[in-house]
């Protein structure tokens, strides 16, 4: 019974959960597969060329970004590695890392390159995005990039929307009790960074699927308590 409720809870929360890339194009629906999971570091076990041809022009001095996002809340940390098939994603264009309000559509228009990174044109590059939620679990997901100094149209205007209910801030680096005085964001600010997009709360779909996640924790909860319960 209690392993029946278990596993009925864990299939409700993998097909409520998880998030997308939507621009640029993601490396492939890692949703699809089961071979694929967005658990896996560094990109949720898929193959670079999981998709032929899946490569998205995006420009030299950065690009749009938009994420589909099925959780109350996250934090989100986005990344680039330069290469053909990369492991190691030491570039980061979150100096300080988003926390992320509302299930939805979240768009950024611009995210510039840090200072150190200054990619020739049609070099190779994979972005990689991480969610991380109140259990310490990350999510992965990458789209792969070909940098281009022209050309590229950006995402912007009506393409780059962000639903109503989404919205997130940036995350001050702190020290004990106090707040660095980098807040106002010269030397670490990508782009973006000191941006605050807010939007209006309380549209249907979104706050319907924060409610159901919100019951479905407490239902784990209280498995987990029983279990302890059980075994004690
Ligand atoms: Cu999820």
């Amino acid at each position: 019974m209690l392993r029946s409720l278990l596993s009925l809870v864990a299939m409700a929360g993998l097909a409520a959960a998880h998030f997308s890339i939507e621009y640029p194009t993601w490396r492939a629906d890692s949703l699809e597969n089961s071979n694929y999971s967005q658990y896996v570091f560094p990109c949720a076990n898929v193959p670079q060329g999981a998709w032929s041809d899946n490569r998205t022009d995006w420009p030299t001095t950065g690009g749009s970004l938009s994420l589909d996002l099925h959780h109350p809340w996250t934090y989100v940390f986005v990344n680039v590695g330069l290469g053909e098939n990369v492991t190691n994603f030491n570039y980061s264009l979150t100096p300080s890392f988003w926390n992320e309000t509302g299930s939805g559509t979240l768009c950024i228009p611009h995210l510039d390159l840090p200072a150190g990174l200054e990619p020739a044109d049609g070099q190779h590059a994979t972005i990689q995005v991480v969610t991380l939620g109140e259990s310490g679990t990350a999510l992965y997901n990458c789209a792969d990039i070909t940098f281009r100094k022209s050309g590229v149209s950006n995402f912007g205007g009506g393409n780059c929307t962000t639903s109503a209910g989404v919205s997130y801030s940036v995350v001050n680096q702190e020290t004990n009790g106090t707040t660095t005085s980098s807040g106002g964001g010269s030397s670490t600010t990508s782009g973006s960074a000191s941006t605050t997009t807010t939007a209006t709360t309380g549209t249907s779909a979104g706050a319907s699927k924060g409610v159901n996640m919100t019951v479905l924790t407490s239902v784990v909860a209280l498995a987990v308590a029983f279990m302890y319960g059980m075994s004690a």
